[in-house]
C-alpha cells in the first residue's frame, strides 16, 4: 500500500470530521518522521505538543514496554503500585498538593471545571445550579459539549446544541471586562497562558498576573488550560512560570503522556481537591500503571534534558532567523519557548504554504487560514533546526 491507499481507507471507512494535509506518516523519531515511501519531514507540529520529548524517546518507550510486561490496568476500585509515584513526582514538578488523573486533555478541563463549580458550592457558599465560570473569546479547550459551550468557534459549536449554561465569555487580555461581569456567583476564570488554537497569541505582559490579582480579590478560582503550553512547551515548566501568576487549579495533558499515550491531570492544593470524595468522579482508564510508568518518565525526560532551557534558547533563534526571511506575505513571527506562528497578511492562504512546506521535508499546520504554527519536539538539536529553518525560508521566499 502506498500513501494514496492509506488516505482512501481513511476516506471510505472514517467519519470525515478533518481535513488533514495529506501527507501519511508511517515511522517517527526524535524530530523526524517518514512516509511509506520513505521521505522523511521535520516534525513541526509535535502532535500538537503531545511529542515535547521527540517521538520515541528511549527512556519512555523502555518504561511503556517494561510496565506492559508487568500490570497495565486495574481500573481505580483497587489501588495499584504506579499511581502513586506518579502523582508524587507531577506534585514535585508542578508545585502543587494534590493531582487527579484523568485521560485527555478535554478530560481535565472539565475536571476542572467540576472542581471549581463543587468549591463554588462547598467553599465559597453559591447555591447549586447558579456557579458562573468566565472564560474567554477565542479559547480552545477541547471537544466535549461543556468545553464547545465555552467557545465562540462556529466550527467547533456547530448544531451541537443546546450548550451547557453557566458561562460568560468575555474578550482576551481584556481585564476590564472580565471585572465587569464578575458576581458574587462567579466560581472561577478560565483561560489558556498562551492561546494555541487562536493562532499562538502571547497576552501582554501583566495579563496573567492582573487575572490572579482579580480571582484573589473576588474569591474567585484561577483556572489555566496549560494542556498545550504546559511541560516545556513555552521555554519555562509552564507558561503561567513567565510572569509568576500562579493559577488555583492547572489543567495538563498532551505531553505529560510522553508522546505515547493519553495521560491528563489537575493538579490544585488540597484546599481546592478535598472537594472530590469518593464516587463522585472518576475515569476507567485514569492513573492506571501504564499511563502512570508512561508519565514519571515523561517527566524526567523533560527534567533530565532540561527541555525548558533548550525551547528557551532555541526559540529566541527560530524567531530571530525566520524574521529575517524575505517574504513579501508574512506579517510576522510570534511566539514564545518553541511555540511559534507565523502570521501571514489577511487572506492569505497559509494551506498551499503548508503544502509546499510538505514537499520540502517540513511538516506544520496552518490555523484560521492565514496563520502557520511551528512546534518541533523539544529535542530537536540545533543543527536539524538550522536545516529547518532553511527550508522555511526557501520555501517562503516564493510567497
Ligand atoms: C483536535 C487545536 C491544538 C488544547 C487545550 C485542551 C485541549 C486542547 C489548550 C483538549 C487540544 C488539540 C486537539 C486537536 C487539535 C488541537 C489543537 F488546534 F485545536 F487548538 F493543540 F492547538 N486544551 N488541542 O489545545 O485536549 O482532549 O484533545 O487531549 O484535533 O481537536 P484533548
Amino acid at each position: 500500500m502506498n500513501s494514496k491507499d492509506y488516505i482512501n481507507l481513511d476516506e471510505t471507512y472514517g467519519a470525515h470530521n478533518y481535513h488533514p494535509l495529506p501527507v501519511v506518516i508511517s515511522w517517527a523519531l526524535g524530530a523526524k518522521v517518514k512516509d511509506p515511501e520513505g521521505k522523511e519531514y521535520f516534525d513541526f507540529l509535535s502532535a500538537y505538543s503531545a511529542v515535547n520529548q521527540g517521538h520515541r524517546h528511549p527512556k519512555i518507550i523502555k518504561a511503556l514496554v517494561d510496565q506492559a510486561n508487568i500490570c497495565t490496568l486495574t481500573s481505580r476500585a483497587f489501588h495499584n503500585d504506579r499511581m502513586g509515584a506518579f502523582l508524587k513526582k507531577l506534585c514535585e514538578y508542578t508545585g502543587f498538593e494534590n493531582a487527579l488523573p484523568m485521560n485527555t486533555g478535554v478530560e481535565a478541563v472539565e475536571t476542572a471545571i467540576k472542581a471549581a463549580r463543587r468549591w463554588g458550592v462547598e467553599v465559597k457558599g453559591v447555591q447549586n445550579g447558579k456557579q458562573e465560570i468566565v472564560c474567554v473569546e477565542e479559547n480552545f479547550h477541547g471537544r466535549t459539549l461543556v468545553a464547545i459551550s465555552m467557545s465562540n468557534d462556529p466550527d467547533s459549536r456547530v448544531n451541537y446544541g443546546p450548550y451547557a449554561p453557566g458561562f460568560i465569555r468575555v474578550p482576551y487580555e481584556n481585564i476590564a471586562a472580565m471585572e465587569k461581569v464578575i458576581t458574587p456567583n462567579t466560581v472561577a476564570i478560565i483561560l489558556e497562558p498562551i492561546q494555541g488554537e487562536a493562532g499562538v497569541c502571547v497576552p501582554y505582559a501583566g495579563y496573567l498576573n492582573a487575572v490572579r490579582e482579580l480571582c484573589t480579590k473576588n474569591n474567585v478560582l484561577m483556572i489555566l488550560d496549560e494542556v498545550q503550553t504546559g511541560f516545556c512547551r513555552t521555554g519555562k515548566k509552564f507558561a503561567w512560570m513567565h510572569e509568576g501568576a500562579r493559577p488555583d487549579i492547572m489543567c495538563l495533558g498532551k505531553a505529560l503522556g510522553g508522546g505515547v499515550m493519553p495521560v491528563s491531570a489537575i493538579v490544585a492544593d488540597h484546599a481546592i481537591m478535598k472537594v472530590f470524595t469518593p464516587g463522585t468522579h472518576g475515569s476507567t482508564f485514569g492513573g492506571n500503571p501504564l499511563s502512570s510508568a508512561v508519565a514519571i518518565a515523561a517527566i524526567e525526560v523533560l527534567e533530565d534534558e532540561k527541555l525548558d532551557e533548550r525551547s528557551e534558547a532555541l526559540g529566541k533563534i527560530f524567531r530571530d532567523e525566520v524574521a529575517k526571511i524575505a517574504c513579501e506575505n508574512m506579517v510576522k513571527v510570534r511566539g514564545k519557548g518553541l511555540l511559534n506562528a507565523i502570521l501571514f497578511k489577511e487572506g492569505f492562504e497559509a494551506w498551499k504554504v503548508c503544502l509546499a512546506l510538505r514537499d520540502a521535508g517540513l511538516l506544520a499546520k496552518q490555523t484560521h487560514g492565514n496563520i502557520i504554527r511551528f512546534a518541533p519536539p523539544l529535542v530537536i538539536s540545533e543543527q536539524e533546526l538550522k536545516e529547518a529553518i532553511a527550508i522555511i525560508a526557501k520555501v517562503l521566499k516564493n510567497y
